[in-house]
Order: C-alpha cells, then structure tokens, then sequence
C-alpha cells in the first residue's frame, strides 16, 4: 500500500516536475536549471525593465513554469557594473540578456551599429531598419557569434540629454559641461567633440554624482529620466536631441540555449518576440507624452527644430565617421542605406 502510493507520487513527480517544484529530470539535450538569470539595468518600473518581466512571465506562463527566468535589476549579478553584462553572460554568470548594446562596448564593440548619433532621424527610420530581415540577419549573426543566441530586438529609446546649468540649444552651449556618459567611449567621443567634459560611469553611480553636482548632465531617454526622477537631482533643462536611440536586445546565453528542447527553443523566441513588441509599443506611448510630463515637472524642455538638429549632426559628424569606422562600416553603411529609403517612402 505505502509502497503504491509512493510510486504513485514518483511517476506524478515524472509527468510534471517544474510544476510541483521537485527537482528535474533530464531532458532530451540536458538538465534544466531551477532558475536563470535575467540581467536588467533598470527595474520594471521602466520601459525597458518592463520589457525584460514582460518575456520572464511570458515565457513561464508558456512553458508551465518549465523555463523560470529570474530578473536581477540593478544589473545586480555584476555588482551595479553594466558594461561586464555581456563578458559575464560568456562566464556564466548570466543566462539571459535584456539590454543595450552601448554597454557591452568594451566587449563586442561590433554590436553598437544602432547606437551612432543621428543615424535614426525618426521611429520610421528606426523601424525600417529593424525591420528588415537580411539587415537583422547579419546582425544577429554577430550576437551569435559573440556568444549569444538572439531572439528579438525592443527598443531602449531615443537618449536626451539633461543638465542642470543652462538650455542646451547649439553645440556651443555644451562648453565645459561635465557629463555623465555610460562606459561607451563613442559617447565619451561625442561629448568630448562638442567642447563637453565627458565621464564614464555606471547608471548606479550617476545619481549620486548629479545629486552632489559632481556632473552636471547626463543623458538618458526621458522614460528614465521621469521614472528616476532625474529632475530631483537638480536636472533643469533637457533637450530632446533623438542623438541615439539603442535597440533592447533579449538574447540566451549559448550553452543554456542549446540546453532546451527545439520546442521549449521555439516557446522562448516567440515569447521574446512579444515581449519586445509590448515593450516597443510602452516606449513609443511614453515618448509621445515626454515633453508634457517632463515640462510638468518645471523642466525646461528644448525641442530643436530642423536647422538645429543639423547643427548637431555637423557636429557630430567627424565622431560618426570614426566610430562607424571602428564598430562595422559594412552594416552601418546598409543601415544608411535602409534609412534613406525611408525617408523617400
Ligand atoms: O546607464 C544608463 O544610462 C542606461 C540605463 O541608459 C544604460 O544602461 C545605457
């Protein structure tokens, strides 16, 4: 009798183990783990970290609780420090990517194709590129290569820059402004060029540097801006430039990807497809109200009309030229080409 019921409860164990939380069998290509780690920047009080809770429930819910993928905000799994997001992912200490490039510069530069200032003048553009099949092939082809298998692009959004000494309206207002830049030395470049004082910091260090006035800028799109609440920090004046605008990338890490079942495989990419579609559609609605929110907040906004953004790009342009240069000329000249096909459609 307690013989039969313990078989029982061993084969009910069999049928459905995630979901009874036993530990786990193995599966045709290996163990699955009891968790993978999801590393994000921001938590999913932002757009971006919404994206990556978005594909972990997505993906529970679909494999019944098969594949649990646990995000760390706060890129916590590196200790705050996200430009060794992607050197950690290759180590094994994250499983599942869901971030931007621009901090994975200093490992697979090649990846920062999306991040050069003004290639995207609008969403359209944007969307044109992204969209385009052979163009994302090539592009992924990269990740894979790097060591990641990937599965959908969201969108980190279009970066504005912030300060806290005066409007930001020509290159020239950006003397002697010291900046808070991520670990990219693009930007670094891009500030330095406008006659800015760029330093490189991680996101967990910036609002204590704004907070103290050890920098007086930053840039960030106005979604962090607002959920950080970036204007406490004595941050005044913002000019809504659209310089860059990264792609969210959602990515595995290879052994872990090739550790799941071609079905689980196929459930996981389709998840990251709809999670990078919902959270693309919550970046879009919250730039469309930036302005309106930010200016609420007794933050003067500058919205550069069409002569100044040239003035911008002319600026910008010897520093695009030697980043294009160094991250991928082929693709970043296909994606040129992509974007002016755009603007005539
Ligand atoms: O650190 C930043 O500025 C952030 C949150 O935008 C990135 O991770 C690139």
């Amino acid at each position: 009798m307690t013989m039969n019921r313990r078989t029982l409860i061993r084969c009910a164990a069999l049928l459905a183990p995630a979901t009874l939380g036993i530990p786990r069998f193995a599966h045709a290509q290996g163990a699955y783990r009891a968790e993978y780690k999801m590393s994000t920047v921001v938590p999913p009080a932002f757009a971006w970290g919404k994206g990556g809770e978005i594909f972990g429930n997505l993906v529970r819910e679909r494999t019944a609780g098969r594949i649990n993928i646990k995000q760390y905000p706060g890129a916590s799994l590196v200790q705050g420090q996200q430009d060794r997001e992607f050197s950690a992912m290759r180590q094994g200490i994250i499983d599942v990517l869901c971030g931007a490039p621009i901090n994975w510069s200093g490992t697979v530069r090649e990846l920062g194709v999306f991040t050069l200032p003004f290639l995207f003048p609008d969403h359209k553009a944007w969307d044109a590129v992204t969209g385009n099949a052979a163009f994302m092939d090539e592009y992924f082809a990269l990740v894979r290569k790097a060591g990641a298998e990937p599965l959908a692009v969201g969108e980190t959004g279009y970066r504005q820059i912030s300060n806290s000494k005066r409007p930001i309206v020509k290159p020239e207002d950006l003397k002697g402004i010291k900046v808070r830049v991520v670990g990219s030395p693009m930007y670094g470049d891009i500030m330095g060029s406008m006659g800015a004082n760029p330093t490189f910091m991680s996101w967990a260090d910036a609002q204590p540097a704004l907070a103290s006035g050890a920098v007086d800028a930053q840039e960030n799109p106005l979604e962090v801006f607002l959920a950080a609440k970036i204007h406490t920090l004595g941050q005044k004046y913002v000019t809504k430039w659209n310089y860059s605008n990264d792609i969210l990338l959602f990515a595995i890490a290879a052994p872990i990807w090739q550790s799941w079942t071609a079905a689980d495989q196929k459930t996981v990419r389709e998840a990251a497809q709809d999670a990078a579609k919902q959270q693309v559609a919550l970046v879009r609605k919250l730039f469309a109200e930036d302005v309106q929110r930010v200016s609420a907040l007794g933050v003067a906004v500058h919205q550069p009309s069409p002569a100044e953004t040239n003035a911008w790009q002319i600026a910008t342009r010897r520093t695009y030229a030697q980043w294009k240069a160094q991250i991928h000329p082929g693709l970043i000249t296909k994606a040129e080409e992509i974007v002016a096909k755009s603007r005539k459609a």
